[in-house]
C-alpha cells in the first residue's frame, strides 16, 4: 500500500508500497500532487529495465534528450547516463563526469526557451559513502527577498546559456557551444501551483538584461546568496532502486561530488519538458 512520507517541511518526500510498472492512475495523480507540493518526490525500492524507467517518466511529460550527446545512453537517446566512463585512457579522473552537477547549485535546463519541467533519476549502482543528491526550494528563496530585491528583479529576464559565464561546455559537442541564450523572467510563476519562485541559476546565467554589466553581475551575487533557505532544503541519500524527480521550476539541487571514486555511482536520467497540458 502507498505510504508517503514527507522529509522536510517545504522539500522532499518519500513513497514506498508501491510499483511503478504497474501502478493506477489514480495513485499517479496522488504521487504527482505530492511532487508538486514538495518540489522533489523520491519512490523507493523499484526494479525497473530501461523501457519501464522511460514509461512511468512519460507519465509526468515530454522526455527530451539531453544536449550532451556524449553521455546519452548508446541504446537510448533520451536516457542520459550518470557516472559512466568516469576513468580517460590515461588512467585519470574525468572531472566533468565524476563532478557532474557538483559545482554548485542550479536548475536543470534554463539554457532552453521552454526550460525543463522536471529531472528524473534512477539509482543504479550507489557508493557506499557519499554521493547525496542536494535540494532546496525556489519558492522559499523568493520569500526570502527583501522587498527592494523583489521589485528590483519583478518583470526583469535572466539570459541564460548551458555553460553560463564560466562557458563550461566540456560535455557539448562543439556543434553544440554557441547556443544563444535563453530568456526567462527572474521571478517566476509556477505554471502549475501559481507560487512565485525565484528562477534562478548562477552557473547558467549569462546576465540580467538591461543592466549595465557590473550592475547585473552585482545582482547576480547578491541573489546566489538567497538560493539556499533554512528550513527549505532536503539531502538525498540514495539507495540502489530510488527514483528521484525533482521540478526545475520550484528546486535548486546539487550533487554532493564526495564519493570514493573507485567506487560506481551510476543513474539513468531523464530530462522531462511540458507537454501542452503542463
Ligand atoms: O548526480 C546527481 O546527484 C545530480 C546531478 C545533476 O545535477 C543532474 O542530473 O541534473
Ligand atoms: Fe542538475
Amino acid at each position: 500500500m502507498l505510504e508517503i512520507r514527507r522529509m522536510t517541511p517545504q522539500v522532499g518526500a518519500i513513497a514506498e508500497g508501491i510499483d511503478v510498472r504497474k501502478m493506477s492512475d489514480e495513485t499517479f495523480n496522488t504521487l504527482y500532487r505530492t511532487w508538486l507540493d514538495c518540489n522533489v518526490l523520491v519512490v523507493r525500492g523499484q526494479q525497473l529495465e530501461l523501457p519501464e524507467f522511460l514509461a512511468y517518466s512519460k507519465r509526468f511529460g515530454r522526455i527530451d534528450p539531453h544536449p550532451s550527446k556524449s553521455t546519452r545512453h548508446p541504446d537510448c537517446p533520451e536516457v542520459t547516463l550518470l557516472g559512466v566512463n568516469k576513468f580517460n585512457a590515461d588512467g585519470t579522473l574525468n572531472q566533468a563526469i565524476y563532478g557532474r552537477g557538483a559545482s554548485g547549485w542550479h536548475t536543470d535546463g534554463a539554457y532552453d526557451d521552454v526550460p525543463f519541467k522536471a529531472t528524473q533519476l534512477y539509482g543504479v549502482a550507489i557508493p557506499s559513502r557519499g554521493g547525496n543528491t542536494l535540494f532546496a526550494s525556489m519558492y522559499a528563496a523568493y520569500d526570502a527577498l527583501p522587498d527592494r530585491l523583489k521589485q528590483r528583479i519583478e518583470g526583469r529576464f535572466g539570459a541564460f546559456v548551458y555553460g553560463g559565464r564560466r562557458r563550461a561546455v566540456a560535455l557539448l559537442n562543439p556543434e553544440d557551444q554557441d547556443k544563444k541564450p535563453a530568456l526567462h523572467l527572474l521571478a517566476r510563476v509556477h505554471p502549475e501551483t501559481g507560487r512565485k519562485a525565484l528562477y534562478f541559476d548562477p552557473g547558467k546565467i549569462l546576465r540580467v538584461e538591461g543592466l549595465p554589466p557590473e550592475e547585473s553581475d552585482a545582482l547576480i551575487d547578491e541573489l546566489t546568496t538567497y538560493m539556499v533557505q533554512p528550513g527549505a532544503e532536503y539531502h538525498h541519500q540514495w539507495q540502489k532502486g530510488d527514483i528521484v524527480i525533482w521540478d526545475n521550476r520550484c528546486s535548486y539541487h546539487k550533487a554532493a561530488g564526495d564519493y570514493p571514486p573507485e567506487e560506481d555511482r551510476i543513474h539513468w536520467r531523464v530530462s522531462i519538458k511540458e507537454s501542452a497540458a503542463h
